[in-house]
Parts: structure tokens; sequence; C-alpha cells
């Protein structure tokens, strides 16, 4: 009897075996993507198809892990000894390391920075040492979210190094996001998603687990330019400077006029956050408050990415004043401000703060 439809007496029925391979043309993995648009670039010589390529080989190693998180307690918990004896570790730790690992195995980039790590971690076989590309990465992004079940994410964000050859510098991290040769996420929520552009559009892989490959499943992701959804943590409201009060104000309010009042979600982890509002518009929040005057999420590997990421797709990202993607770096672990999402949305917050925290922006400087 078929395996696949019961209806025929063959191993595997001719009706089976022309539907399986009509699905198979029609899908297209990430690897496949990939060559795809290295195509495009004639003098390209690959290195960036193969750094993307890493970080898809250890997203996917931690999706795994994600995936049996919910079952530490049969398999022990983060500083216990499993069942085989063997040390559990805590999951951002353990996904800092595969990312490394992955990247330093690639041989494509001459430096880490990650927000797991202090110092840049240099790259030292010689192949990674004259390496063009640097790579900035959150490797477990909504750290509150980690145990209990809730998505979370990984970020990333590549650039071509200033430095010449030899081990990368701090400067080479040192960059605006302008200069972002390609950015990324990966969602480990209900179906594990990457998310990445290489500047010519936004493109999501959504993980088939059973051929364990990312296929193209997102083409050219565009985010609506106005929506009625805003993210923000409102627990912190009294803290926020007057523009984000009066915005979440006018959020609220109700007007048929304008659809109002717009619906609040916000899941705490920036990545399922910002992945849901790019795919139904809705702008994302986390400005200064009076207790974190820089901001808390960091410019180089969270906000720069998810920046380039949504202003590929139509949207914007700013601090509220100034672009994102225009600020400069100063410190590796920089924070910034973040107001993110459909277009109008954040011009529309950006008009509130103008007028009402400009004063505050002023004293703090
Ligand atoms: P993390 O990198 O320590 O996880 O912090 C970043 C996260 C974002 O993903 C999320 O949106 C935000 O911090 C949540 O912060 P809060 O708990 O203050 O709302
Ligand atoms: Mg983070």
């Amino acid at each position: 009897m078929c395996i696949s439809c019961c209806s025929n007496w063959q191993k595997i029925c001719d009706i089976c075996i022309n539907s399986k391979q009509k699905r198979m043309v029609s899908v297209k993995t990430l690897g496949q993507f990939i060559i795809e648009k290295q195509a495009d670039f004639p003098f390209s010589k690959g290195e960036l198809s193969r750094l993307l390529r890493d970080i898809g080989i250890a997203s996917k190693i931690v999706n795994r892990e994600v995936n049996k998180a919910g079952i530490a307690d049969i398999l022990g918990g983060a500083g216990e000894i499993n069942i085989q004896g063997e040390n559990v570790q805590k999951l951002d730790v353990f996904a800092n390391e595969q990312f490394i690992a992955a990247l330093s195995a690639g041989g494509e980039c001459c430096a880490i920075a990650s927000e797991e790590n202090e110092d840049i971690i240099h790259i030292k076989n010689e192949m990674s040492r004259n390496a063009r590309y640097v790579v900035a990465i959150d490797p477990l992004d909504g750290s509150s979210n980690i145990d209990v079940n809730v998505s979370i994410g990984t970020i990333f964000s590549i650039y071509r190094r200033k430095s010449q050859n030899g081990p990368g510098t701090n400067e080479d991290f040192y960059q605006r996001g302008t200069e972002q040769v390609a950015a990324g996420y990966v969602i480990y929520g209900s179906s594990c998603m990457l998310v990445y552009t290489t500047g010519k559009g936004v493109n999501g892989f959504t993980l088939d687990p059973s051929i364990g490959e990312f296929c193209l499943s997102h083409p050219n992701l565009q985010t609506p330019k106005m929506a009625k959804t805003y993210s923000i943590n409102e627990g912190n409201y009294m803290r926020f400077p007057d523009g984000v009060k009066k915005y979440i104000k006018y959020c609220q309010e109700e007007d048929s006029s304008t659809d109002r009042p717009y619906s609040s979600r916000y899941i705490g982890s920036g990545v399922a956050d910002i992945h849901r509002n790019l795919i139904t518009g809705g702008i994302y929040m986390y400005p200064t408050t009076s207790k974190s005057p820089k901001g808390k999420l960091r410019l180089l590997y969270e906000a720069n990415p998810l920046a380039f990421i949504i202003e590929q797709a139509g949207g914007k990202a700013t601090d509220g004043f100034n672009r994102i993607m225009e600020l400069d770096m100063k410190e590796l672990h920089q924070r910034t401000p973040l107001f993110i999402g459909s277009a109008d949305m954040v011009d529309m917050a950006g008009e509130y703060m103008k007028k009402h925290s400009a004063v505050e922006k002023i004293a703090k400087a």
C-alpha cells in the first residue's frame, strides 16, 4: 500500500511521486537563493554568501536547542549536569558559542562583536585573519523570554572591515549603519524564520524541519506604511520622555477618522515584536527612560541591523530625532533609543518627540 496516500498498492504511487516532485520544484532553499543572488554580482568571490550560509547553519543548531528548552527539567536545567553527564549551558551562552564557532570555521570574517563579550573576538586561524568582513551579533535576543517558551531571536550585522589585513580592530566596527553590507535576524518562534537583507530588499525563509532547510517563504517583504499596532513596555510610562507619553495617549484616543485607538502588542523580545510589525505594520519603541537615559538597546547589533531591514522593507527607524543608520558609533556596546516600524507611524512619533521632548534632549546633551 502507498505509504503516502494509501490508495495504491505500489510502494509510493505515481500520484504521490508527482505531487512530491511538484512541491520540490516550488521550494527554494536559502542556499539556492544565496547562490542565485551572488550571480547578480559577477565579480564577487562568494565570501558574503558563505558568511550568510555559516549564520544559517549556526541558527539551525540554536533552534534545535531552543526547541528542547521546554524539557530542560528532564534534560537538566542551566548550570546542572544532564542525564548524559554533560554540563547544561544557558541558552544565550550556547548560542554565542555556536555562532562564534560557525563563523570561525567558515573563515570569512576576521572579528566578531557580540552582546555576550565585552571585547571583540579575533578569529585566530590564518584564513580568517585576512578575511574581508566583520560580524556583529546579538546571539539570543529577548533574554527575559528564554526560559518561558516565548519567541526569542538572533540579530546579526555584517560590515566590510576598515583595517587592511591581520586581526580585526575595534575601528572595523565603528562604522555607521549605512555601511552595513548585510543584516538579518532569526526568530525562534512557532516556526523558525531567517530574514535578511543585503540592501536589495528583504527576504524571509522558514525552516522546514522535515528537510532541515530554510525555504523562501516571504519574498520581497514590504511593511505597511501605516498600521494600528504600537509596541512599548508601558510599565515604564512614568519614566518616558513627554513626547513618548503624549504619542502613547494619541495611540489610545478614540477617533473614527484615523481608526483609533490602536492595539498594543508587546512580547518583550525585540525580534518577535519587530518581526510581527514588519509583516502586519506597526511601531516598536524603546525610548530613553529616566532610569536608562541613553536607552536600552545596542546600536551595533540590535538597532542598526533591525533598522537596515525595516528601511529595506519600506519602513523607518530613528532614535526619536535622527535616522538610526546615520548615528556615529563611539563605543562597542553603545546604547540608543529606538523608534522603528511603519514609516508614517515613526514620522508621527518623531513629531511628538520634537514638539514635546526636544528641550529634554538639549538638557541631557
Ligand atoms: P536583551 O538583549 O537583553 O534581550 O535586551 C533586548 C530586549 C529586546 O529584545 C526587548 O524588546 C527589550 O529588551 C525588552 O526590554 P524590557 O524587558 O525592558 O521591556
Ligand atoms: Mg538583545
